[in-house]
């Protein structure tokens, strides 16, 4: 018999294993319960769909509980017909279905050194969904945006102390006027083809595609149109990268970045039996035009195989077969370049909070 039973609704019917009051979250890599952070294991990174129970979860504050009857969408600020949208207008709007990989602006932190606060991410603060919705520009255009605005700010449903001490805030993020403006940024209300979960930001969220996720906003409740750049938390206190000249940038595009998912680290192959090295890439700039492999810790690079093109704004598959020729000890690294001419790092550049780390991470395996 299971030890519990978790309803996809999000609520509990039987919680004796702390594991399952969280019925998604249960399946993640923990990394924090309250909020809830996790991040989706090593071996679901090998599938080009994450399913949703393993789509890795960061959360800021408490999932708000949302009953989509009383929710709507309002729209203000800089406009000259504010309006508001109720749940069910906006799911009879013409739907826009659309694959599209988040990753964590902290992903791969934990890999820094010195060592930097924040979430210890390893490798899993990134997933890609197929996420379903009615385009955002419509609703702005219909708003009428006034000529001097400049940025969108979206809030969600959640709040909290963003530090200890600090007063209480709900999420909030701007974009700037073109890029919520796009014609694929969504007001998003399903997920991988199923009505969107509380953790993923029932009854409806942003997906911004190209964007690390911060941008994409859980459980959106409002929209204001704002006539200068918006100060806040989550804009200008966190997500924010130092640059040369040690002055802090706004994070915005991911970075370009591959990883190893196949084999694993640490293994041992056997000599002379051919295995497929794979993995994922992608480029906020655009897609990917190359993956160069190692097999021997970065002395030689051959071009991998691009598998089936990426869809949409998914991340892209590549392999290189190789066979081990001889035991000993090998060293597989990857390396990304996307169509904009930007080429994954060997090395990340350290950052104090730890964000668009990038750098390529050898896999070790054995050969015997
Ligand atoms: N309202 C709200 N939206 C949010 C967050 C949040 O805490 N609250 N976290 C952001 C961050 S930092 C990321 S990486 C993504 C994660 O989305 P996911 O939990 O669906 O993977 O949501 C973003 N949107
Ligand atoms: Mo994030």
């Amino acid at each position: 018999m299971p030890l519990c039973t978790c309803t996809d609704a999000g609520s509990i019917t039987v919680a004796e294993d702390p594991a399952c009051t969280r019925p998604g979250a249960a399946q993640l890599v923990p990394i924090d319960t309250e909020p809830v952070v996790g991040e989706t294991p090593i071996a679901a990174l090998r599938s080009w769909l994450t399913p949703t129970p393993l789509f890795y979860v960061r959360n800021h504050y408490s999932v708000p509980k949302i009953d989509p009857a009383d929710w709507s969408l309002s729209i203000s600020g800089a406009v000259s017909n504010p309006t508001e949208i109720p749940y069910s207008d906006l799911l009879r709007l013409p739907k826009k279905t659309l694959p599209a990989m988040l990753e964590c602006a902290g992903n791969n932190r934990s890999d820094l050194e010195p060592g930097v606060p924040g979430n210890p991410f390893e490798d899993g603060a990134v997933s890609n969904a197929i996420w379903a919705g009615a385009p955002l520009k419509p609703f702005l255009q219909q708003a009428g945006f006034t000529p001097d605005a400049v940025e969108v700010l979206f809030e969600g449903a959640d709040r909290g102390e963003p530090a200890p001490g600090r007063p209480v805030v709900p999420y909030q993020r701007s974009l700037p006027l073109q890029v919520a403006l796009h014609p694929d940024t969504l007001l998003v209300y399903e997920m991988n083809g199923e009505t969107l979960t509380p953790d993923h930001g029932f009854p409806v969220r942003l997906i911004v595609p190209r964007w690390y996720g911060m941008a994409s906003v859980k459980w959106l409740t409002s929209i204001r149109v704002l006539q200068k750049s918006f100060v806040g938390f989550f804009q200008t206190e966190r997500y924010v990268m130092e640059d040369e000249a040690g002055i802090d940038q706004q994070i915005s595009w991911m970075a370009v970045k591959s990883f190893v998912n196949w084999p694993e680290h640490g293994t041992s192959l056997p000599v002379g039996r051919p295995v497929a090295v794979s993995g994922m890439a992608w480029s906020g700039a655009g897609p990917v035009r190359r993956v160069d492999v190692s097999l021997d810790g970065g002395e030689t690079w051959q071009d991998a195989h691009l598998d089936e093109s990426a869809l949409g704004y998914s991340w892209q598959q590549w392999h290189v077969d190789w066979t081990p020729p001889a035991p000993g000890h090998y060293t597989i690294v990857a390396r990304a370049a996307d169509d904009s001419g930007n080429l994954q790092p060997l090395e990340t550049r350290w950052n104090r909070l730890g964000y668009c780390v990038n750098g390529s991470k050898p896999v070790c395996v054995t050969a015997e």
